[in-house]
């Protein structure tokens, strides 16, 4: 696979592969979270991507304005598949996350300045719209001309009286969109995190992190921890809403699904405010089940953990038939997970149920706590492209702050063990899951995708829009874990049939045996063929 490169390049790839052995106990260093050589096809996106597109944009009831040329905002639109709807704090008419709101910058405003017309775009959109509350979110050509984008925020929200938030995300501040969730992150720990006073009635109220909804996720979990007894206060961001966001504080424990992508706000909410988090996956039947136990650990309560065992007991009986069906089809089968920055981990678990081995998994751009664990979070060392995010410093609050264990009722004794026992304030990281001599790629790119299927040929792939239809190409069943194609949700239990179901159908239709790839037709039908 390294062959074709440089030396240079072949050295440099070098140090993004691992082999998983599992007689050796932890994971040899991974390179990650650097920058992809030049001129390679890389997967990854931009971190005005994972600002906007990620974090931000899910946000229902908060117009987010992307100040840029229209491609970023247009593509940026709609294809990540982060559902939303109305609720009792939302109204309908103030649900905007479907829609797309840019100041489609043109050449004179590039050489002139852009700030006259977001102001303009930020007056028109109160006007047509009275939004609670508006995102600006940096495009490229914004920070190369100096549009100053915070003091346009700042002079519309006292123009308008709601609260106005800009945010620097243009594509080239890091090295993927990594960089952009930290900003986002950072922004709204600043600015909105923390300001709501009214704690949601419920005995247990949680906050799940790093979940955004995608092909209706968020409302499985919602449902599943809704049944065991709890009250989720918000939702980081799937179908989320300025309010909730506003009392993230007024909880009593975070969950932590998606780690890559919110793992600084939970942890600066715990610097601030004391409340403790816990890295949950709800991918999986299994995993599913050990993290509701997990949940219900954490607040010692008789009643809670019996109504858990209840829910576990009722919903795998309800599955379980049907999975056992897919099971049968999709046991044995290898696959490919190329994903962002956690579900190359996450669905690990969820494809185990149904017997499926991941041969190679790879994450674009995660860190190498994502691989390695949180424990080698002080040995990353910190380069000019990370320097480039301003980190933010977090005290506790004077007047907020409780210790952890009072959040969860328990005494300080209680909280020590249970810190050993589940993953509270803990990630392990992708490597300890990986199959044996399983093949951990970090920013996999396209002649590496290519080289693998070759070689290992994989049953199914699960990757993203564009190698979706390589794999096709090649003859390979994919599907693309970014947006579900249109299916979902995936998560919980009624999430592990639908997927088994998509992956079983996947798997038996004859139509990858008849797909002939172009050259191989070429070949067969000698150079009298046309089209
Ligand atoms: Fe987290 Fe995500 Fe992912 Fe991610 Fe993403 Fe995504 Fe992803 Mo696409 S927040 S890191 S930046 S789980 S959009 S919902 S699917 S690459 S693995």
């Amino acid at each position: 696979m390294l062959e074709l490169y440089p030396d240079t390049v072949k050295k440099n790839r070098n140090k993004h592969l691992v082999v998983k052995c599992d007689a050796a106990p932890s994971c040899p260093q991974i390179e990650a979270n650097t920058r992809t050589v030049p001129g390679i096809i890389t997967q990854r996106g931009c971190a005005y991507a994972g600002c906007k597109g990620v974090v931000i944009g899910p946000i229902k009831d908060m117009i987010t304005i992307t100040h840029g040329p229209v491609g970023c905002g247009y593509y940026s639109w709609g294809a990540r598949r982060n559902k939303a709807r109305a609720d009792e704090t939302t109204p309908p008419e103030k649900v905007y996350s479907a829609l797309c709101f840019t100041t489609d910058m043109q050449e004179p405003d590039i050489v002139f300045g852009g700030e006259k017309k977001l102001a303009k775009m930020i007056d028109e959109v109160v006007a047509a719209f009275h939004p609670r509350a508006i995102n600006i979110c940096a495009t490229c050509p914004v920070g190369l001309i100096g549009d100053d984008i915070n003091a346009v925020a700042k002079a519309a929200q006292e123009r308008h009286g709601i609260q106005i938030i800009a945010y620097n995300c243009e594509g080239y501040k890091g090295v993927s969109q990594s960089a952009g969730h930290h900003i986002a992150n950072n922004n709204l720990m600043e600015k909105v995190i923390g300001t709501g006073t009214e704690r949601k009635p419920g005995k247990h109220v949680i906050n799940i992190l790093g979940e955004y909804n995608i092909g209706g996720d968020g409302w499985e979990l919602e449902r599943i921890l809704g049944e065991c007894g709890y009250t989720v206060n918000s939702i980081l961001t799937g179908d989320s809403s300025y309010e909730n966001i506003k009392r993230l504080h007024l909880a009593d424990l975070n969950l932590v699904q998606c780690h890559r992508s919110i793992n600084y706000i939970a942890e600066m909410m715990e610097t601030k405010y004391g409340m403790p988090w816990l890295k949950v996956n709800f991918i999986g039947m299994e995993s599913t089940t050990t993290s509701l136990r997990h949940i219900a650990r954490c607040f010692n309560d008789p009643e809670l953990t019996a109504k858990t065992e209840e829910v576990i007991e009722r919903e795998t009986t309800r599955i379980l038939p049907a999975l056992e069906q897919y099971r049968k089809i999709c046991t044995g089968r290898t696959a490919f997970i190329l994903q962002g920055g956690s579900r190359a981990h996450h669905f690990q678990h969820l494809l185990g149920d149904l017997g499926v081995k991941v041969v190679v998994a790879g994450y674009e751009f995660a860190h190498r706590d994502d691989y390695e664990g949180r424990q080698v979070i002080p040995t990353i060392k910190t380069d000019a492209d990370s320097k480039n995010i301003p980190e933010l410093h977090v005290a506790p609050d004077p007047e907020k702050y409780r210790a952890a264990h009072e959040y969860l009722n328990l005494t300080t004794e209680q909280y020590e063990v249970l810190k050993k026992e589940i993953p509270i304030r803990n990630y392990e990281g992708m490597y300890p899951h990986m199959t044996d001599k399983g093949l951990m790629i970090d920013d996999c790119n396209h002649h590496e995708f290519e080289e693998l299927i070759a070689t290992l040929k994989p049953d199914l792939v699960f990757a993203g829009v564009r190698d979706k239809y390589v794999s096709h190409k090649l003859g390979i069943a994919s599907k693309q874990l970014h947006a579900y194609d249109y299916s979902g949700p995936f998560a919980g239990y009624t999430g592990a049939v639908i997927f088994g179901r998509d992956v079983a159908n996947a798997l038996s239709t004859p139509a990858w045996k008849m797909v002939i790839p172009p050259w191989e037709k070429q070949r067969t039908e000698g150079s009298e063929t046309h089209a």
